[in-house]
């Protein structure tokens, strides 16, 4: 029964694979391909699809394609995205543009505005992404999903200054640049909206980060830029998508090779909404930092989730202190329950730092929690696993502890991501 089914597979597959061929035989093209002087079926289709993609060529204007592609993060900017379009239509009147909001399912409905607008001027697009946050990946999310030669990165809420755009495209155009950087930080431009608190953090930031990573230009935490998309789409892979500075990323892991110029421009007042910056930022910012110091080997959330490791081990111990010397429980019992209490503060840290664009909510904090347990139990087999073969063949206790605690941390951070903060 089962070979008559197959053989009864394998005709009906060769049926469907003749039709198929005869539909796009070589032959089935011969007019065009006649007037193309080309051989072979896809031939025409090829040559098509080249000349649409070379950037700034006609060939865009005449599909109908975008040469740039304006890409805006937002997260409850609903009061800003009609202006900003607005502003957007009225300043690239020459250019060939599309807009492309990446929404991170506000609350407030941003989306549906980004909608409407949508409906009545197919230049707007909206993605609108459920179970993520962070405005480095959404604007990555947005310029992969782009398919124009220039790509620009700019805030909803009107603090940057569209009306450089045209310039920037100017500066991609003619090949000096492929990079261009809205910068706060040279001759004309500034940053005068912020007051004194966020002024120093910024320029003390901008100091640290160009010593580290030795990067050139003068304004590497600025927001607003716009790049090439082929160059884009090379660093990407190196790319974070936690954090709020995907330039400072992008400069860094572009290692001197993208020729960028910066031009000035002011910094305004936001508009409408609140602002999203919090303490987390300045976290997200030293991560990144000693991420790139690393060449990735280290990620930002793998210092992250080994820092919250850390904070574990010292409430392990506090507990085992309170339980075993001050409430003088069996030493088994005291142990157990520090464990407990790490692993469960562990949860929670990581939860709201760690992963905190993926964050769990709800029903689902449960059943982390559950498999977070389970994890760090199997974590912590292969923790004293590693810890007795290393103290087997060198007898030296830091060493042994060392390489045990490295092999926990690491599969509870590649496990929890696995199965704990999968993403959905
Ligand atoms: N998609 C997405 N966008 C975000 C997220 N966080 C911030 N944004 C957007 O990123 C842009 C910059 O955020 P802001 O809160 O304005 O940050 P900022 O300009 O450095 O701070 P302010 O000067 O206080 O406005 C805005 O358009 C935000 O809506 C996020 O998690 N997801
Ligand atoms: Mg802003």
């Amino acid at each position: 029964m089962v070979s008559t089914w197959l053989r009864s597979l394998i005709r009906s597959y060769r049926r469907h694979a003749a039709h198929f061929a005869s539909r796009f035989s070589p032959r089935s093209h011969s007019g065009s391909e006649a007037r193309l002087g080309m051989s072979g079926g896809c031939g025409y289709t090829l040559a098509l699809m080249n000349d649409i993609i070379k950037p700034g060529l006609d060939a865009l204007s005449q599909a109908g394609l975008p040469e740039l592609s304006v890409v805006v993060p937002t997260f409850n900017e609903r009061d800003n995205v009609t202006v900003l379009y607005r502003r957007l239509e009225a300043t690239l009147a020459g250019i060939a543009w599309e807009v492309i909001f990446v929404d991170d399912n506000s609350p407030d409905g941003t989306w549906d505005v980004v909608r409407g607008l949508a409906r009545k001027d197919s230049r707007v697009r909206c993605i609108r992404r459920m179970g993520r946050r962070g405005l480095s990946g959404a604007c990555i999310e947005g310029i992969l999903a782009s398919s124009a030669p220039y790509a620009a990165v700019m805030d909803a809420d009107l603090q940057h200054d569209e009306t450089q755009l045209p310039k920037m495209v100017a500066l991609l155009r003619s090949g000096e640049a492929e990079l261009v950087v809205g910068s706060r930080y040279v001759e004309g431009g500034s940053a005068d909206s912020f007051d004194k608190q966020r002024a120093g953090f910024s320029q003390l930031a901008t100091k640290l980060a160009k010593q580290t990573l030795a990067i050139e230009i003068a304004d590497p935490m600025s927001g607003f830029f716009m790049i090439r998309r082929d160059r884009f789409e090379e660093l990407a892979p190196q790319l974070s998508t936690q954090g709020f500075k995907i330039l400072l990323d992008l400069v860094a892991s572009a290692q001197g090779k993208l020729r960028a110029v910066e031009i000035p421009y002011t910094f305004g007042s936001r508009q409408h909404g609140e602002s999203k910056l919090d303490s987390m930022v300045a976290l997200d910012f030293l991560g990144l930092v000693l991420a790139k110091l690393t060449h990735d080997i280290i990620s930002l959330r793998f210092l992250l989730f080994a820092m919250v490791g850390g904070t574990g081990l010292i409430v392990h111990l506090v507990i085992l202190f309170i339980g075993h010397e001050v409430m003088n429980a069996p030493f088994a019992e005291a142990q157990a329950a520090g464990a407990l209490v790490a692993m469960t503060t562990n949860f929670i840290l990581n939860n709201f730092l760690t992963y905190r664009d993926q964050r769990l909510k709800g029903f689902a904090i449960l059943r982390g929690l559950i498999v977070f347990y389970i994890v760090c139990g199997v974590g912590l087999l292969a923790n004293v696993g590693v810890a007795f073969s290393v103290f087997e063949q060198e007898p030296i206790w830091w060493l042994a502890g060392l390489a045990g605690a490295l092999m926990g941390v690491v599969w509870n951070y590649a496990m929890s991501g696995l199965f704990v903060w999968r993403r959905r």
